[in-house]
């Protein structure tokens, strides 16, 4: 029966850790998977998160299932974080939330209502953009195009060509947008450019789709991080956003995040919610409550949250202090007359280096350095002491 199955082939991220994982050189390096660690190279737990664990295991609370839409008091919590608290949209009750399996799920669960609800409706991704936005919108059976993202030239945002292709797009199309922190080129539009986005999205009655995976982590604010979608929201926009905890508070394995859609009425709202928990029931029925409990605790809690966020910011420094010692490595290192500034333009947590498939793998066959094909490293991964190696590896990869 099963003889006919083919093998998978390896994600080209997590698949990354896999191969690291086989190697034993000692000079081995994994910046493949975005995925914090100390100066130490070790996983790391916040200790707001550990406060906040502490408190529920006292608390004695039980697992009974929860509501096909999660707990109530983290939607309540997540849509503010996102939308901030005083939001006239939140106040007006204009907002569907609907706790998600992560970041992914909740792309996921997007992506079904988009099928169910806009069949045939094509959605518009960055070139590139991170990989498994193509897989889910396969897998929910939503049309895709791409639209141009990143000029290899500059190394930056091909801003021109972004707003063309979405002019061009069919009216009513739906846009795919990285809240900040893009995925994998760490390149973001201005405020300015975001409001030309805007434009043109209501020029043309697109409906953008915001991915935030990084809230607080691109610059230590979580209302900076927000602005792009508050500002479509400003403008009376409806919009999905969806959310994942696992970068922000380190939630990755507990796979919790949002689903939040900004519709135009309350009674909008409502149905969408409903028919979002439609979608929900046959897929997984309710979602985990653990990490739910965690991010309620640390957001409704102002002690709690205080820490939270000098934890983050602690995170995100901590990555630009090795993006600056990189780029000081590479600049010194190298002989050329190359200018390697972009990599103190890019923000979050990684760097496209600019290195091409064949550049990538000679990265991991000499260097064990672990990345992904595309020419990314993960600077989460990277510490001040492996930076000169780095340089020496990025180098040696560039020019030969
Ligand atoms: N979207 C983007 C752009 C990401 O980089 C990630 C990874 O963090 C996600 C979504 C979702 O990740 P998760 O499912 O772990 O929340
Ligand atoms: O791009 C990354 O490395 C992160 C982590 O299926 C990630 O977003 C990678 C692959 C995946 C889920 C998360």
């Amino acid at each position: 029966r099963f003889e006919g199955v083919s093998m998978a082939p390896a994600d080209p991220i997590l698949g990354v850790s896999e191969a690291f994982k086989r190697d034993n050189s000692d000079m081995k390096l994994n910046l493949g998977v975005g995925a914090y660690r100390t100066e130490e190279l070790q996983p790391y737990v916040l200790e707001v998160v550990k406060k906040a664990e502490k408190k529920m295991l006292e608390a004695g609370e039980n697992k009974e299932y929860l509501p096909i839409e999660g707990l109530a008091a983290f939607n309540k919590a997540t849509a503010e974080l996102l939308l901030g608290a005083d939001n006239p949209v939140i106040k007006q009750q204009r907002v569907a939330t609907v706790q998600g399996l992560s970041g992914t799920g909740s792309l996921r669960l997007g992506a079904a209502f988009i099928q169910r609800y806009f069949p045939g409706v094509k959605v518009l991704i960055s070139s590139p953009t991170w990989g498994n936005h193509k897989n889910i919108l396969n897998d929910a059976g939503v049309p895709w195009s791409e639209y141009r993202y990143f000029d290899p030239k500059t190394v930056g945002l091909d801003f021109e060509g972004m707003i063309a292709d979405i002019k061009d797009a069919p009216n009513g199309s739906i846009i795919l947008l990285h809240g900040c922190a893009h995925n994998p080129t760490g390149i973001d539009p201005t405020p300015e450019q975001w409001e030309k986005i805007a434009d043109v999205c209501q020029e043309k009655d697109h409906m953008p789709f915001f991915d935030v995976a990084y809230q607080g982590f691109a610059s230590g604010s979580l209302d900076d991080d927000a602005s792009s979608v508050r500002r479509f929201v400003a403008r009376g926009i409806e919009l999905f956003v969806a959310q994942s905890y696992s970068k922000n508070l380190g939630l990755y394995a507990e796979r919790i995040g949002a689903i939040n859609v900004v519709v135009s009425s309350p009674e909008v709202a409502t149905k969408v919610k409903s028919q979002l928990k439609r979608l929900a029931r046959p897929m997984y029925s309710n979602p985990p409550v653990h990490g739910a409990r965690i991010v309620a605790n640390v957001v409704g809690d102002p002690t709690m949250f205080d820490e939270w966020r000098a934890e983050m910011q602690a995170m995100a420094g901590r990555i630009k202090t090795v993006r600056q010692r990189l780029y000081d490595e590479l600049s010194t290192k190298d002989k050329s007359s190359k200018d390697w500034s972009f990599v103190l333009k890019q923000i979050g947590m990684f760097s496209f280096t600019g290195l091409n498939k064949a550049q990538s793998d000679n990265m991991t066959d000499k260097w064990h350095v672990y990345m992904t094909k595309d020419g990314r490293i993960s600077l989460a991964g990277l510490n001040l002491a492996k930076c000169a190696f780095l340089a020496d590896a990025i180098i040696d990869s560039f020019y030969n």
